[in-house]
């Protein structure tokens, strides 16, 4: 059994999961770069090690430093995360060799999946339906020719070695085929160093629509329902929900069924995920399999009741699912928002610095997966997300609601963040709706930045100051009117007259 865990990772994911190893009595070891001396994970872990300079490739990406720091620790097991070594097949086979347990499938499952036409032709071979289009890589420009005759414009062309829309080009028109092939071959040799590229038929406005699979080592496999992820920006996950509002019970139960054969196809153990894009009569179709945690897992964890961190470890353990498909259930809708440290105003320009204050929202159906407090400087150097903000409710508007009264609380001051945008996410009425596919912030955008009017500006303002000028007269004294029962905290509410931000 798991008694002491590593995790490869570092913000909120090294945070989330070494806090269930806290409930499950496994110690946890922390690796950190230089810049994340002081961040939150090395805090919260039993053991740290420095493992180098602060770039990714000069620490988290290097697997002897994971590997050194796991035998000097005497961790018998490695938690990836999400990103960094998650999915690199050389990483999880090179613990298998030293003895250590990689939480996460084997090197087989990850190499197959990583590579997109390998993928594509395993799940045609497991009948899982995929987008129209080649099975093998195209190199010669006149079969492009002929294959795109057949298919017909608009088709997609992608890279076998990417993945999460890198390498994509959109092909309209047949005169932009043959430039559009070679710009995206240089472009997969030059990011992936594997040119190969392939064809599919593009759907238009799709969904983005993934099933979350948990399987044992004994082969018990299930799905644990779907995640709506269709709110992206550059193919970065903005807002993502369940259930969907798109799908029938009927398509619901098939495309559980389907993730749950591509798992199998594989032979998957650990906890995946299975992407599919979605049209719009619920065509649903396998765009690729992740083999990870992902970062929108909470919002499975909410509304099936399950800590996905602690499936995991029992999986990697060995132990069978204590659960069959038959005894999950979703409850109740839960909604996550992905906070940045990104200024929504600079086309979301990244806007590291330190941390002045912090007020986080609290109460019935609010989880906030971070790692940021009051003096914290947010390093440059990785991923600018800061916290996620997750929000349960018995039906969607309880859960939209609830989202929105979370997101006027959350104050973070001394950087900029996404939390504005996510409240015009939150107040848009197409989101609101239901009724959005992967388009939606673009095809929202006046909405979503319109300029707020001069005096919405200066309540904002107000709002700021007296939170800020609060904060400080609370850190000397805690007044409160005991006989009107008026706490100070309303200072910032609507009882002092500043209405919503
Ligand atoms: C597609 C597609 C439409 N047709 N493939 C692939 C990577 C994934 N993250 C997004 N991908 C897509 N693949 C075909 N044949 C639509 C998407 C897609 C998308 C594409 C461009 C811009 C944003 C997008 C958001 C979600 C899905």
């Amino acid at each position: 059994m798991i008694k002491k865990l590593l995790v490869a990772n570092r913000g909120e994911i090294a945070v989330r999961i070494m806090r269930t190893c806290e409930e499950m009595g496994i110690t946890t070891v922390a690796v950190y770069s230089d810049v994340d001396r002081s961040s939150m994970h090395v805090r919260y872990a039993d053991e740290v090690y420095c493992i180098g300079p602060s770039p990714s490739s000069e620490s988290y990406l290097v697997i002897d430093k994971i590997i050194d720091a796991a035998k000097k620790s005497g961790a018998d097991a490695i938690h990836p995360g999400y990103g960094f070594l998650s999915e690199n097949a050389e990483f999880s086979e090179r613990c298998q060799k030293e003895g250590i347990l990689f939480i996460g499938p084997d090197p087989y499952a990850i190499s197959t999946m990583g590579d997109k036409i390998t993928a594509r032709n395993t799940m045609i071979k497991a009948g899982v339906p995929v987008v129209p289009g080649t099975t093998q890589a195209v190199t010669d420009e006149n079969d492009a020719i002929e294959i795109v005759n057949k298919i017909g414009v608009p088709v997609m062309i992608k890279a076998t070695a990417g993945g999460g829309g890198k390498g994509m080009r959109l092909v309209k028109k047949m005169d932009d085929l043959l430039p559009l092939l070679r710009t995206a071959q240089s472009e997969a040799k030059a990011a992936f160093g594997n040119d190969a590229v392939y064809i599919e038929k593009y759907i238009a406005s799709p969904h983005h629509i993934e099933f979350q699979i948990l399987a044992d080592k004994m082969g018990n496999t299930v799905h644990l329902f779907e995640r709506e992820c269709s709110v992206q920006r550059r193919h970065q996950k903005v807002v993502e929900e369940t259930p969907s509002c798109l799908l029938s019970e009927e398509v619901r139960m098939k495309m559980g069924e389907t993730a749950v054969a591509a798992a199998k196809a594989v032979n998957y153990h650990g906890a995946g995920t299975i992407e599919f894009i979605v049209d719009d009569d619920q065509n649903f179709y396998f765009l690729e399999m992740n083999t990870r945690l992902q970062v929108e897992h909470p919002i499975t964890e909410r509304v099936v009741g399950l800590d996905l961190v602690k499936e995991q470890i029992n999986i990697a353990n060995g132990l069978p699912l204590s659960f069959k498909q038959e005894d999950l259930k979703q409850t109740g809708h839960s909604i996550q928002c992905r906070i940045y440290a990104e200024d929504p105003d600079k086309n979301f320009m990244p806007c590291p610095g330190i941390i002045r204050h912090v007020r986080e929202p609290h109460g019935f159906g609010i989880r906030i997966d971070g790692y940021v407090y009051e003096g914290f400087e947010i390093p440059l150097y990785y991923d600018p997300l800061i916290a996620k903000l997750i929000v349960w409710g018995q039906t969607r508007e309880d859960a939209i609601s609830r989202m929105k009264r979370a997101l006027y609380e959350y104050k973070i001051t001394g950087i900029k963040t996404s939390i504005s945008f996510l409240e015009r996410i939150m107040d848009a009425p197409e989101f609101i709706s239901g009724k959005y596919n992967t388009h939606f912030i673009e095809n929202n955008k006046d909405f979503l930045f319109e300029k707020p009017a001069e005096d919405e500006l200066h309540r904002d303002i107000v709002a700021m100051i007296t939170f800020v000028d609060y904060k400080s007269q609370l850190d000397k004294t805690y007044i409160s009117d005991e006989k009107s029962g008026i706490s100070e905290w309303k200072a910032y509410g609507r009882s002092s007259g500043v209405s919503r931000l």
